[in-house]
């Protein structure tokens, strides 16, 4: 890829467009670094030099908890700068409402609905049998037989680490596994004990997950597990000395348990709450993350490998509360259950300061890795997600040859009754939601309506047929599972 670098510097400097260039405070000087370092890495970066892939996935982080989608009340300062120095996606999706299922979509490349895994790992006692409908089935781990993006760089040469939550399967089926030279902290498990050390250990029953967090001993008591899994980021930055490294770190941050430090929650106790966000503990969880990349990021420019390396920072589901504007939560496919922020930041390749609104979605990581990193064309994959080169190195900041997003996700949840079986298409500008239990379709316009608070199915039933007709084509063709009648059921 770097034989291509002049031509596409040249690109990106002739293709400066006013439209795309935030308006954020940080914009003007990540603009001077691009022109300023950028150059620098263009002189550094040899023939033979293959960028790194520092892959940042949060947990449950919603849309619009980030400051750089408009976030007063949270703060995040630090995954503001990257965004301004790099390429923030508006219109970014998980390919699943839920952790398990997008994180097997990254990992593969793949739509959930053709793996089987649309839902989080569960225990069979968890799986609601009272409802309505009986659940599609779904995989427990994903299969060894899925060619992983980390099995596909390190092919390349690349060093592969993954770091932090895994939830793709547990023994037989961890990182390591899975194409990954080294696992810290990654497991079957979704969600730590405790944010505290000994985060095994659950705080109130004091009951000891074993297995939970394997290569992450000791720790200090009261040590935060966020400080903790980014110092192992660290450790690993700083032990690349020959490879091209892979990265996958995961934070476990924001899933439940919500736990923070105090500090940090006092300070969000006396601030005055936007959106109506009110929860000083998730704000505080939130202010950890964001400081963690900041230090992250600080490490990664001491050891001089900024220039050289493809930072991505994203989420892997929708927030578990309030994503005002967009409406729903993680678990709905409603904009606020898959819309995700998404950053992607590499100085001398992607503009700083950049906003690109053509929808994106979490199987696009895989072949666009491997498209920057020279080693395979999406044609050759047998792959659901598209490579984002094109818009990443301004080539076309407006378009992508794919016109159709799909989800499926025939689940309920024991513990949030707002979720239910539902499945969604999006073309353009049109998104369409169709719900198993009802049997009923929710049609909205997002250009116009990006909270989908006007349903246009029955005022439009023609939009509405061809989007149906869309939708259960492709249900067809991936051979999804679907939800079925449960004979048992008893109505209330
Ligand atoms: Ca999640």
């Amino acid at each position: 890829m770097n034989r291509h670098f002049t031509s596409d510097f040249k690109t990106l400097l002739l293709n400066l467009d006013v439209r795309n260039v935030s308006r954020t405070a940080g914009a003007g000087v990540a603009a001077s670094l691009f022109l300023g370092s950028g150059c620098a890495a263009l002189a550094d970066n040899s023939e033979a030099q293959k960028p790194n892939i520092l892959f940042i996935l949060a947990d449950d982080l919603g849309w619009s908890d980030v400051g750089f989608n408009g976030a007063s009340y949270y703060e995040t300062p630090y995954i503001d700068r990257l965004a301004s120095q790099g390429m923030q996606f508006r219109e970014a999706y998980a390919s699943a409402p839920i952790c398990t299922p997008t994180r097997a979509s990254v990992m593969s490349g793949k739509n959930p609905a053709r793996l089987k895994i649309t839902n989080a790992a569960l225990p069979e006692q968890f799986i609601p049998k009272d409802r309505k409908l009986l659940e599609g089935l779904t995989h427990q781990h994903l299969p060894l037989e899925e060619k992983t993006v980390a099995q596909w760089l390190k092919e390349n040469g690349y060093a592969t680490g993954h770091i932090g939550k895994w939830h793709l399967g547990g023994e037989g089926f961890l990182p390591t596994e899975q194409g990954f030279d080294s696992n810290v902290g990654g497991s079957h498990w979704g969600q730590p004990a405790s944010y505290f050390f000994p985060y095994n250990q659950n705080q109130k029953t004091k009951h000891i997950a074993k297995g939970m967090f394997p290569n992450l001993d000791g720790g200090a008591e009261g040590e935060y597990l966020t400080d903790r899994i980014a110092n192992e980021a660290i450790r690993f930055l700083e032990q690349q000395h020959e490879k091209p490294f892979f990265l996958n770190l995961n934070f476990y941050q924001v899933h439940y348990p919500h736990q923070a430090k105090a500090e940090k929650i006092a300070k969000y106790e006396g601030k005055t709450p936007d959106r109506d966000n009110t929860k000083p503990v998730y704000a505080a969880m939130i202010e950890s993350l964001d400081e963690n990349i900041g230090k992250i990021m600080q490490r990664l420019d001491e050891l001089g490998l900024t220039e050289n390396t493809l930072v991505i920072f994203t989420s892997d589901n929708g927030g578990c509360f309030n994503n005002t504007p967009l409406k729903g939560k993680k678990g709905q496919l409603y904009e606020g259950g898959i819309r995700e922020p998404l950053v992607f930041r590499w100085p001398g390749k992607i503009r700083p300061g950049t906003v690109c609104d053509v929808p994106v979605i979490s199987c696009d990581f895989l072949p666009t890795f491997l498209a920057v990193t020279g080693q395979a064309s999406s044609e050759d994959l047998d792959i659901d997600g598209c490579d984002l080169t094109p818009l990443l190195y301004g080539t076309d900041h407006h378009s992508l040859d794919r016109e159709v997003l799909y989800w499926h996700f025939p689940h309920y949840n024991m513990w949030m009754s707002h979720i239910e079986p539902a499945s969604a298409v999006r073309q353009g500008d049109w998104k369409l939601i169709y719900f198993w239990e009802r049997d009923s379709y929710e049609l909205y316009n997002l250009a116009k309506d990006m909270g989908e608070k006007d349903n246009l199915a029955e005022r439009l039933p023609e939009k509405a047929n061809d989007l149906k007709t869309l939708l259960h084509q492709w249900l067809e063709e991936t051979k999804a599972e679907r939800p079925s009648l449960n004979p048992d059921y008893v109505a209330k």
